[in-house]
């Protein structure tokens, strides 16, 4: 071990020693909340109801709806880079990327609380969950993957899975890593798997002591375009309306349930797209596919969300759960189709939504995932859940100030069009989150992609720059030498 190592393994622990005893000392066992952390991977900003979508998403539409929707939340525009911010509440690139050698993970934290913490679902980080703070994982190791057959080997009576790249992709069950998974059930998909295996882990832990965390990162919508017939088919032929009419009407539906001031219009097409009308038929058909695919996913997603949900209600842990969404960046517009020829949605197909339908996903924002433009940095977030008669206050305020908010990646001052209802107004007397409207920043927010950016008192210090943005207040500069 150098120098290096050492002084970066100090500053975790002295981390973890300053903020759990306080914790654990302070505070009644049995009064800690639940945290249900659950996250989409490429989901736009306009795609669930309650932010304009026309998708059917009721159970998020019902967690909004009783909770606080934040209208300009910030990630780090890319899945692993939000990963180690989000798990460790600093910079990605300060705490390192794909190994968060430079900090505590919040399930870290969490477990020396006293809580049972649980992960299912995508990681794509270096080491694995269970050596970073979780007891139970299941999942995705790496960054996506076939959602029928995450492995390289056709299962019988299957074709061959269709995948991006040709070395396999590395999940995980517990502490084992496996390359190349392939699951026995014909029926298996990647996001009931996740939510069947936090449903059975609240099962087994229902009569223990402990309050729980749970980290539930799906795959979904992320490529490849994958997922169930009967789900696709009530999105079938929705979708030949146009992307360009989708945008409209998401961005006319926006303003209408107060997210939007209508003095800010819509985003122009993509220059790179084509009027809708322009299609021949086939080619609207294909396309129409292609969203009727993308819908059922995130539908889906949204199904198993509810499952989770009553299993919540039906182990008597609900109302003390502090339940937080979020999607890790914007809207996809990458193209990785490797098999071109076969429609989207089976086992056998690796195709891939494209700017067009991306470019409606983030409505009304400009750009994708991968840029620091609105499209790729700014997604739903919804918070609720925050039981008023918890007297833990401090476990709360600790756990989502720090963990999400004040380190970084958050702006407090940037949630100032949350939209409330009066119900929600109670919940936000009560909640960790007033103190957004007192919180200052003494440095700029600054979101950087592909850089080694660090932040400093003031200044932004970068070296090997690709893309970075510093936003403070209401003003936002870009410096854009990489993708945009
Ligand atoms: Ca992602």
């Amino acid at each position: 071990m150098d120098r290096r190592q050492f002084l970066k393994m100090v500053s975790a622990s002295v981390l973890s020693a300053a903020c759990v005893p306080s914790i654990v000392d302070a505070r009644e066992k049995n009064n800690k909340p639940n945290i249900l952390l659950i996250m989409a991977d490429d989901m736009g900003y306009s795609d669930i109801g309650f932010y304009g979508g026309e998708i059917n998403t009721p159970n998020l539409d019902s967690l909004a709806k009783g909770g606080i929707r934040f209208t300009q939340f910030y990630n780090c525009a890319k899945c692993s880079p939000t990963r180690a911010s989000l798990l460790t509440g600093q910079y990605d690139q300060a705490v390192g990327v794909r190994n968060m050698e430079n900090g505590a993970t919040f399930a870290e934290v969490l477990r020396g609380a006293g809580y049972r913490t649980i992960a299912s679902g995508k990681w794509h980080q270096s080491p694995l969950p269970t050596t970073r703070g979780f007891d139970r994982y299941f999942g995705l190791a790496d960054g996506c993957c076939n959602f029928w057959n995450p492995g390289t080997k056709a299962r019988p009576g299957e074709g061959a899975p269709g995948r991006k790249k040709t070395t396999p992709r590395r999940w995980a069950i517990e502490g084992k890593a496996i390359m190349g998974y392939v699951p026995q059930k014909k029926d298996f998909y990647t996001t009931d798997a996740f939510t069947q295996y936090a449903i059975d882990r609240l099962d087994e832990y229902e009569n223990e002591d402990k309050p729980i965390l749970l980290y539930l990162p799906f795959t979904a919508p992320h490529y490849p375009l994958h997922a169930w017939p009967e789900d696709i088919a009530k999105y079938r032929g929705k979708y030949m309306a146009g992307w360009d009419s989708i945008r409209e009407r998401r961005y006319k539906r926006q303003i209408e349930i107060g997210m939007l001031d209508p003095k800010f219009g819509n985003s122009p097409r993509d220059e790179r797209v084509k009027k809708w009308d322009s299609l021949s038929k086939s080619q609207q058909d294909a396309e129409d596919l292609k969203m009727a695919v993308y819908a059922a996913m995130i539908e889906r997603m949204d199904y198993g969300i509810g499952r989770v949900f009553a299993k919540l209600k039906e182990i008597g842990r609900w109302q003390n759960t502090l339940v937080l969404f979020l999607s890790d960046n914007g809207g996809c517009a990458e193209t990785p189709d490797t098999t071109p020829n076969i429609p989207p949605g089976p086992v056998e197909g690796y195709r891939a939504l494209g700017p067009a339908w991306a470019n409606a996903s983030n409505t009304p924002y400009r750009k994708y995932k991968s840029t620091d433009y609105e499209g790729g940095n700014c997604t739903p977030f919804i918070a609720t859940g925050l039981p008023s008669s918890s007297r833990d206050k401090s476990l709360i305020r600790w756990a989502i100030l720090s963990m999400f908010c004040r380190l970084s990646w958050i702006s407090p001052e940037l949630a100032i069009r949350t939209k409330l209802t009066a119900e929600n107004l109670n919940a936000r007397r009560a909640s960790p989150f007033c103190p957004f409207s007192r919180a200052k920043r003494e440095r700029p927010m600054t979101l950087s992609i592909g850089s080694s950016a660090r932040e400093r008192p003031s200044v932004l210090v970068t070296s090997n720059l690709s893309n970075t943005v510093i936003r403070t207040g209401s003003y936002t500069t870009w410096q854009m030498t990489g993708p945009n």
